[in-house]
């Protein structure tokens, strides 16, 4: 599972793109993955999304990954469910889950992470690394320090999300990031698929220099 520019829709924030509207164009940019996250819509209309995110990040080759809701990330064929520390433990959706389901979980301490990967997480989203408008309940950044520090602690994929635009996800790579996971600067564009480029391509580029680096001179 590639992680690299993971895209986050939001109809709130994005100048009135429906959710599918707003996968269909972040892949034609180069999206990774795409997570269907909507707090009010019932349940049926999430799975009714959901199928046509399906749909979309199937023919593109991207992966699909459900917030909050195990039940409607099943019910979408979707690869994984993205788990809060409100949500459905990480244990017991491994439990429910079928084998090979991706699951994802916020974390916000070192602790948390490792409790995260011992459950049986796929990977931990690093959350918020900076300061967000997008979430009310976000909470202060962490910072990049906290990236390394459970980049170090843990052998699964760290994918960081909060405040990350084009300015600092060049950083947020070299912190020690496998991904970074954008609402705003990709959804609240006026063109999606140019931002959604445009970020996969610093990502590509810093990882791409970070592997320079460590390949020892022969
Ligand atoms: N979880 C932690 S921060 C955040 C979520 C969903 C919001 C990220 O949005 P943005 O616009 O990329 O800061
Ligand atoms: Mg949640």
């Amino acid at each position: 599972m590639k992680y690299d520019l993971y895209v986050v829709t939001d109809e709130t924030l994005s100048c009135g793109r429906s959710h599918a509207e707003i996968a269909r164009l972040a892949v034609a940019g180069g999206a990774d993955m795409v997570q269907l996250r909507d707090k009010v819509r019932s349940c049926s209309d999430l799975v009714r999304i959901g199928r046509e995110i399906r749909a979309i990040t199937r023919a593109a080759g991207a992966g699909f990954i459900v917030n909050d809701r195990l039940d409607v990330a099943l019910s979408c064929c979707a690869d994984g469910v993205h788990l809060g520390q409100g949500d459905m433990s990480c244990g017991v959706a491994r439990q429910i889950a079928p084998p090979g389901f991706v699951i994802g979980v916020s974390v916000g301490s070192v602790a948390v992470a490792r409790d995260a990967e011992r459950d049986g997480a796929d990977y931990v989203a690093v959350s918020p690394v900076f300061s967000t408008g997008s979430k009310y309940d976000a909470g202060p950044g962490h910072g990049l320090s906290l990236i390394r520090e459970i980049r170090a602690s843990v052998s699964i994929p760290v994918i960081a999300i909060g405040g990350i635009g084009l300015e600092n996800a060049g950083e947020v790579i070299d912190a020690g990031a496998d991904g970074i996971a954008v609402i705003s600067a990709v959804i609240a564009s006026p063109d999606i698929t140019r931002a959604a480029r445009q970020m996969a391509d610093i990502i590509a580029e810093r990882k791409a220099i970070g592997n320079n680096r460590r390949t020892p001179v022969p």
